[in-house]
């Protein structure tokens, strides 16, 4: 006779339910069926802006797959992070709370893995879950059948991978390896399950290393310098004291590519870890990579030493090399998409997966004259966010609905049929994929971010973001606000805080600010500073 257990386990391997799946959702599966359930495909690149993708309107470079998701999906023009760096982008991209909840305020601190997120409701309710790639939250991840990621920021050439605890160097690039990765697990995944696969790329992050294919694409190139590539800062105090310029703090070895020539005797400090942290990169490649490398960067580099461009020029140079080098990370990215969308396609299963495309934050290409992100400026504040669902999604653009990285995890298990924590601070954008805004949608967006005194230097700020108008706290060993009226001032040039006409603005928005941090519970701003 078969036993209550045995008729579970056939019922497991029927529908390859977990034990915690049967127990947590019990008869509603059965009713509706595993294999009903979308599948879930999140891939994530770190620092890719949306003035780098076709599908955003860039004419730097063509993202010819990338932007078919957004072709047969929804294309967000109103994606923000709520604070723009990565390690706690990433943990509110998990948990669906703000980094004073979930305790990831910046870069430094080590992600609690204790914590609810998405990938353990959906492994808990009979998903298969994996994470290949970039991770930077220094303990290990949890919540994943499967995982293999890069240490800290990873390496692009011959990057060591840590497969379930287990460390160990792998020949190759690291976007190449990352994708096949996930396509390797994605063979081995069990059809009869829906999985959850969170590709997480390392590129295009700094210090933009691009591939053996891409070496030499846009050497005949020359790129448009962005309008406000020599801003001066007017009326931004926070803005003046950053440390984020191409012209002066782009390195010339690691970020350009562009070594000291050999045997030079003087060298200050800064230009001792600058070749440095080169030589260790140029180190990692093995001698295919490096003929291959110095074919590709050595006339770039005579070129250099011949013209020897000064002051204006030098930065209009470190400019091209730049977007030269960040573009063709893209490039990469690009492609490898395509090998998972062909793929997808192959196993006919492009029909019930949801597919997204984001990156942890956005990114400044030359606008206010920087590179990097962390302000609440909005080359940093938006962040790329494609959603693709034929089953459920018409292709569309939503420009008027403002939708964060805290929606993510809510929508996740709204698709996957997981109830949402009430803990968690973000809304399910799966009715807004449908072009249905609800009534109750956000009109104003809150942001915080905190990783200073660091690298780049930007101060600590909090702020909001309306459909029209910025308001931001810049605070800590600085008491500066800032008013940018969007509408006027797309580029956030004028500071127009102190101008009297825009005093009922002011008053409405500041209103607006605390009720935001009260429903947020983030009204202490001392609790986070360093002692
Ligand atoms: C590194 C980079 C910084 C960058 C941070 C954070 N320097 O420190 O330019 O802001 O990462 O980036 S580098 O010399 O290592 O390239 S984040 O995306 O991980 O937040
Ligand atoms: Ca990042």
């Amino acid at each position: 006779m078969e036993s209550l257990n045995e008729s579970r386990r056939t019922f497991i391997k029927r529908y390859g339910l977990g034990a915690a799946g049967f127990s947590l959702l019990g008869p509603a599966i059965l009713r509706s069926g595993a294999r009903d359930r979308p599948n879930i495909l999140y891939i994530m690149s770190d620092d890719h802006a949306r003035q780098a993708m076709s599908c955003y309107g860039s004419r730097l470079l063509s993202t010819p797959n990338i932007d078919r998701i957004a072709q047969e999906g929804v294309r967000f023009n109103q994606s923000f992070c709520t604070n723009s760096i990565c390690a706690p982008s990433r943990a509110t991209i998990l948990t669906g709370t703000y980094s004073h909840v979930n305790g990831q305020i910046d870069n430094a601190l080590t992600f609690d893995g204790g914590q609810v997120t998405f990938p353990k409701l959906l492994r808990q309710a009979g998903y298969q879950t994996a994470l290949v790639g970039k991770w930077h939250l220094k303990s290990d991840p949890t919540g994943f059948d499967y995982w293999n990621v890069l240490p800290g920021q990873g390496q692009y050439y011959n990057p060591d991978f840590i497969d379930m605890g287990k460390r160990s160097r792998v020949t190759g690039y690291a976007t190449d390896l990352i994708t096949d990765l996930a396509l390797n697990w994605l063979q081995r995944s069990k059809k009869q399950r829906p999985f959850c696969l969170l590709l997480h790329h390392k590129a295009p992050h700094r210090n933009w290393l691009p591939g053996p294919k891409h070496l030499t694409l846009f050497n005949d190139v020359e790129f448009p310098l962005p309008e406000t590539f020599f801003d001066d800062y007017e009326s931004r105090q926070a803005a003046r004291l950053q440390e984020m310029r191409i012209a002066d703090h782009l390195r010339m070895a690691s970020d350009c590519k562009l070594p000291p020539l050999p045997g030079r005797q003087e060298e200050t400090a800064a230009e001792r870890n600058d070749r440095l942290s080169w030589e260790a990169d140029y180190g990692r490649m093995n001698d295919e990579q490096r003929k291959a490398w110095d074919a590709a960067y050595g006339p770039m580099i005579e070129e250099f030493r011949r013209t020897n461009p000064t002051g204006e020029e030098l930065a209009k140079w470190k400019f091209q090399r730049y977007m030269q080098d960040y573009l063709r990370c893209i490039v990469s990215v690009d492609e490898n998409v395509g090998r998972v969308l062909d793929y997808l396609d192959s196993e006919k299963l492009s029909g019930n997966t949801v597919v997204i495309y984001a990156s942890d934050q956005g990114f400044y290409l030359g606008e206010h004259g920087w590179y990097d992100k962390r302000f609440m400026y909005e080359e940093s504040l938006a962040f790329p966010l494609l959603v693709r669902f034929p089953a459920e999604i018409k292709p569309h653009v939503n420009t008027k609905d403002l939708v964060l990285n805290l929606d993510l995890a809510p929508t996740f298990l709204d698709y996957a049929g997981v109830s949402i924590p009430g803990t968690m601070q973000g809304e399910s954008l799966r009715e807004v994929c449908q072009q249905v805004t609800p009534g109750s949608w956000r009109q104003a967006m809150y942001y915080h971010y905190y990783e200073y005194p660091a690298v780049h230097q930007v101060k600590r700020h909090y702020g909001i973001r309306t459909h029209r108008y910025k308001l931001i706290h810049f605070y800590y060993d600085i008491d500066a606000w800032e008013l940018f009226d969007l509408e006027r001032d797309p580029h956030e040039l004028h500071n127009v805080y102190g101008d009297p006409s825009y005093a009922p603005v002011v008053r409405e928005l500041d209103a607006e600010l605390h009720r935001l941090r009260k429903l947020y519970s983030d009204t202490d701003e001392t609790r986070f500073l360093p002692r």
